[in-house]
């Protein structure tokens, strides 16, 4: 969650100016009016100063939440949440002074960074103290209980997510399956009425700021108005929509197959505890069950790295390798000495994966849970290319330091994920041979389980958080909406009666986080883009899945340009530096998914399948 990191620690953070500030406050406004050149000056002065203040109040920040996430207790929780509670009131109050000075004639990186002050919050307080402190202590709680998080099987063995999350990923007992999927989600209902309130007093610091609701506030972070914003996630969803029905269709079939019409129909949505992930938003996990007779690439990275005898550091090191072969100086020292690679036994920690930058300059980190396994290998790359990403842009001023906008933060790493080929595994020794052409289907098959299937998972979270910042979904509705919302995008159904009493949007860490989500669907598509444009830089002639960038500086020399611009450019400039173009576009994912998409109708089509739900 390093992004909802660098957000917090950049905005939510701040330095108490206290009574100054609202001094400086006034003074803007009428001197804005009378001489617009000592504005000028004015503005200028205060963001110089904001940004130091707000420079130094972040590291405060990103080490007492690293703290409590190593570490969670009653103490931890409270000076998390004292340090936020600071931070938050400072940055709403630069916000609030922000918009005294857009009017003036700034230079573009000013105005620039005015617009990033006034819209980059994503948890805003109300300007009522006493409401901001409950704020901040809600935050920290819901934080806390998402990982203290357990479930207690009745022979008294309690077992943590990422262990649960395990059971999910490898189990074919539905029994199993539908235990755990309802034991992980009874953590969530106490969540609820701390959810609900969250809610309320965010909603207020929003509309403190000019906002009509957070939603608005959270779509207000693209460089372009929130409803153009929503139109354009609408957009990419068309483009994407019949590929995921395709896969959709045929995994519900292999599934009935597997399971039979009792616990896995062959029509309608299907139920949630089956696909290999905890929350149904991956399903690379099911690949066994679902791979095509003839073209399976007969390899399994979670073996391969077994045979290697890979431990949890090497799994970092592997990845880490692949950044330096692209001209990435290696992580710092510090990286190695002061990251979580291992879920400690003896203390409750966050295991969710997030990278962090502590200093804003190379005490870079990845607190991480890491399993032995191809998607936790997956995930580590992921974490790096946050980490690089910081680093990268770290010669920016403050307010620019991230990504151009939420959705690159999350695509670096996953970009150079889609570089690991048979090629790629062969080279560093993994892999003995590689499979020929016409194991192509089964390789686009697997990839297709985590990155297509993930899709509508990752634009249906937002789209209920959306909706519930808007009262639109009223707290009487949290979980029947959530669920209508997942049967429409993803056509996966709750395996059991779920009801009022129950909250399983918070099951999702980003929820009880408080991370918005959007942006890993925008990575889903951004990732596909960098990867063909990536690959046509190395020179590479061949089909683009099996297009690795491994080695190549010139690839890599072309990402590190983007990544050093860091916020400082709207996103559609960061984009063209690397793609030439200035628009999202899901034909990427498309041309990359091209020949599974024929093989898929092609199945369904043979098999006679109803497809849609
Ligand atoms: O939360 C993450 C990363 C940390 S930013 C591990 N991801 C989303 C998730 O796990 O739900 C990566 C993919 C989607
Ligand atoms: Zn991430």
């Amino acid at each position: 969650m390093i992004t909802a990191r660098t957000k917090l620690s950049h905005l939510s953070l701040a330095i108490a100016l206290s009574i100054a500030t609202s001094g400086c406050n006034t003074q803007a406004e009428s001197s804005a009016i009378s001489q617009p050149k000592d504005a000028v000056a004015e503005a200028n002065d205060f963001l110089a100063k904001a940004e130091t203040d707000l420079a130094a109040l972040s590291i405060e920040q990103n080490r007492a939440e690293w703290i409590y996430s190593n570490f969670i207790t009653e103490d931890t929780a409270a000076l998390a949440a004292s340090v936020a509670e600071r931070q938050t009131a400072t940055s709403v109050q630069l916000a609030t002074q922000a918009a005294n000075y857009v009017n003036l004639d700034l230079d573009s990186a000013s105005q620039r960074k005015l617009n990033i002050l006034r819209s980059s919050l994503v948890l805003p307080a109300p300007l009522d103290p006493a409401k901001n402190a409950e704020l901040a202590n809600i935050s920290a709680q819901l934080n806390g209980l998402y990982g203290k998080g357990k479930y207690c099987f009745e022979d008294g063995r309690c077992l943590t997510q990422p262990q649960l999350s395990g059971i999910m990923g490898e189990s074919k007992d539905p029994a199993q399956l539908l235990e755990v999927w309802k034991g992980w989600r009874d953590i969530a209902k106490p969540m609820r009425p701390l959810f609900e309130r969250e809610v309320e007093l965010a909603n207020e610091g929003a509309k403190d700021l000019g906002y009509a609701n957070l939603s608005e506030l959270w779509r207000s972070q693209y460089d372009m108005k929130p409803d153009e914003f929503s139109a354009e996630l609408d957009r990419l969803w068309g483009q994407v929509e019949p590929l995921y029905e395709s896969l959709h269709c045929y995994v519900r079939g292999e599934l009935n197959e597997q399971y039979g019409d009792d616990v896995a129909p062959n029509n309608g949505p299907i139920p949630a505890h089956l696909l290999g992930n905890m929350w149904a938003q991956q399903w690379g996990n099911i690949y066994d069950s679902v791979a095509p007779d003839n073209a399976d690439p007969g390899y399994d990275v979670t073996e391969l790295l077994a045979k290697q005898g890979y431990d949890e550091h090497k799994m970092v090191k592997q990845a880490e390798s692949f950044f330096t072969s692209l001209g990435f100086e290696p992580l710092p020292d510090t990286f190695w000495s002061r990251s979580l690679f291992v879920q400690p036994e003896d203390r409750d920690v966050v295991c969710h994966a997030s990278a962090w930058d502590l200093d804003n300059l190379d005490d870079i980190r990845i607190k991480m849970c890491i399993q032995k396994t191809a998607e936790d290998f997956t995930v580590i790359h992921h974490e790096l290319g946050h980490n690089f990403y910081q680093r990268a842009y770290k010669e920016q001023p403050f307010i620019f330091k991230n990504s151009a906008n939420d959705g690159f933060h999350e695509a670096i790493g996953d970009t150079v994920a889609l570089s690991i080929t048979p090629n790629y595994l062969k080279q560093i020794g993994l892999l003995d041979e590689v499979p020929d052409a016409s194991k192509d289907i089964g390789l686009l098959l697997k990839q297709a389980l985590d990155k297509v299937a993930f899709l509508p998972f990752g634009l249906m979270i937002d789209q209920w958080r959306w909706k519930v910042f808007s009262g639109e979904i009223t707290p009487e509705q949290y979980n029947q909406a959530w669920w209508e919302l997942r049967e429409k995008y993803q056509g996966v159904k709750s395996p059991i009666t779920r009801d009022e009493s129950d909250f399983d949007p918070g099951a999702k860490y980003h929820v009880p986080g408080n991370v918005p989500y959007t942006r890993y669907f925008l990575a889903h598509i951004l990732q596909f883009q960098f990867h063909k444009a990536l690959c046509d830089v190395a020179g590479d002639k061949g089909p683009v899945h099996r297009c690795s960038i491994y080695g190549n500086k010139e690839a890599g020399a072309k990402l590190n340009t983007m990544l050093e611009m860091g916020q400082s450019q709207p996103w559609p400039e960061a984009l063209a530096v690397v793609t030439g173009n200035k628009g999202m576009d899901a034909t990427a994912v498309l041309d990359y998914f091209a020949p599974l998409k024929v093989w898929l109708d092609d199945q369904n089509k043979s098999a006679n399948r109803q497809c849609g739900w």
